[in-house]
């Protein structure tokens, strides 16, 4: 790979407990068909998505805690954009904000934090929180996100854009 390739090369790392939705996301941001069937994720899957000039590298962590426990902080490494993944229960929620202070630990001071409020289908249904609810327990930026709604693949990706851009910068790729 060209030292080019590598400048414009980003991993992106999803973490958050059991059946929250991050495969789903990592599927969605794929193009690939969405499955409602829970496979829960053993170790690690990787998939690369081209965007424009670049090429996104997710990482999505197992959430059961054995492999969490392991591997998550090599895997947090040298991440560009971490992802927290919530499917918006309150139990969960809590959780989340433990894992993000965990985290804390292994990443950068630049590397961003994001929360995502997934399963907001179900906010009406089960008593799950909104995005705003989310963001108030955890303070990081936090996005409501349906993953098993392909159409919401945009919005994820514009999600990721805005962050994107800030790590051009960064990186003196533009500008
Ligand atoms: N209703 C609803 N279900 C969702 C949503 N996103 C994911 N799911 C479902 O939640 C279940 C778990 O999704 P996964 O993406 O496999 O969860 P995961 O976080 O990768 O789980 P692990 O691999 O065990 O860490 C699946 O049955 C999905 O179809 C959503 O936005 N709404
Ligand atoms: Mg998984």
């Amino acid at each position: 790979m060209l030292s080019s390739e590598i400048d414009r090369l980003l991993k992106i790392t999803l973490i958050g407990s059991p059946a929250v939705g991050k495969t789903t996301m990592l599927r969605l941001l794929a193009r690939e068909t969405i499955d409602k069937l829970y496979l829960p994720t053993h170790g690690l899957d990787l998939k690369t998505v081209k965007f424009d000039d670049y090429l996104l590298r997710l990482w999505d962590l197992a959430g059961q805690e054995s492999y969490f426990k392991t591997y998550s902080k090599d895997y947090l490494l040298g991440s560009d954009i971490i992802f927290i993944v919530t499917d918006s229960s309150p139990r969960n929620v809590l959780n989340s904000r433990d894992l993000i202070n965990y985290a804390c630990h292994f990443i950068g001071k630049e590397c961003p934090i994001i929360a995502i409020a997934n399963k907001q289908d179900l906010v009406k249904t089960d008593g799950r929180m909104n995005a705003k609810r989310v963001e108030d327990i955890l303070h990081v930026k936090t996005y409501g996100l349906t993953a098993i709604n392909p159409s919401e693949r945009i919005r994820l990706m514009n999600i990721i854009k805005k962050e994107l851009d800030q790590i051009v910068i960064r990186r003196g790729l533009k500008e």
